[in-house]
């Protein structure tokens, strides 16, 4: 496979351990251990920013860089650090952050955010008027498709993907789509819920996801 499919594996490697370890509710002892792994996960989120990977994965760099910015401080409370260039720290907390990516490479799913005034953030409308930002929109790879959207309206968001080439995923078996759905992204504060959803062959078109509820409900 090419260099870049390394790449990405990096990348959702270094996700998956950063993840891991900092929802593991790591006892001093071990602390060391999981700032190093948080750390390289930084590192390679970093240069993935920074080198940004041949057209099949459009808009890879933004998302590895909010990645990065929210590792940044969460490695610190480990007592940790890695480097970031200035230019490349930024604030970016948000209310709601939506991540799609899939199992099947040359496939090409949509992520599609209906939000609670109607309107629907999707590649073709990739800002929306309540400041809702889709990232770009991969029509190869693996993902990942990106919602970003820093003051939530109230309501309800409802997460779909759109199937919009059917004829490659795995005619040999299930392929699946997995939503990562965080409230308070980048704060003390937050939390996410993880949606897998198993795709039949053949199968095309939109699919519901799930919903995210902001206000007025538990
Ligand atoms: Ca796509």
């Amino acid at each position: 496979m090419s260099v870049s499919f390394s790449q990405y594996r990096a990348y959702s490697a270094a996700l998956v351990g950063a993840r891991y370890t900092i929802s593991t509710d790591v006892q001093l002892a071990a602390l060391t251990a999981a700032g190093g792994i948080v750390e390289r996960a930084g590192l390679q989120l970093t240069d993935v920013a920074l080198n940004p990977l041949d057209a099949r994965w459009r808009g890879i760099d933004m998302i590895a860089l909010v990645e990065a910015n929210a590792l940044l401080p969460k490695l610190k409370a480990l007592g940790g650090s890695f480097e970031l260039d200035p230019r490349l720290t930024r604030n970016l907390e948000s209310d709601v952050r939506i991540v799609l990516d899939w199992s099947n490479d040359a496939a090409d799913i949509d992520l599609w955010v209906d939000e609670p005034n109607g309107e629907r953030a999707i590649y073709s409308y990739p800002r929306t008027l309540i400041g809702g930002h889709l990232s770009d929109d991969m029509t190869s790879g693996f993902g990942p498709e990106e919602y970003f959207l820093r003051r939530a309206a109230p309501g309800r968001y409802t997460v779909r993907a759109n199937v919009y080439s059917p004829d490659r995923l795995d005619p040999n078996g299930l392929s699946r789509v997995t939503a990562l759905l965080f409230r308070d992204w980048g704060r003390p504060s937050q939390r996410e819920e993880s949606i897998d959803l198993d795709l039949q062959r053949g199968q095309h078109g939109e699919v519901r996801i799930g919903t995210l509820k902001v206000g007025g409900e538990k």
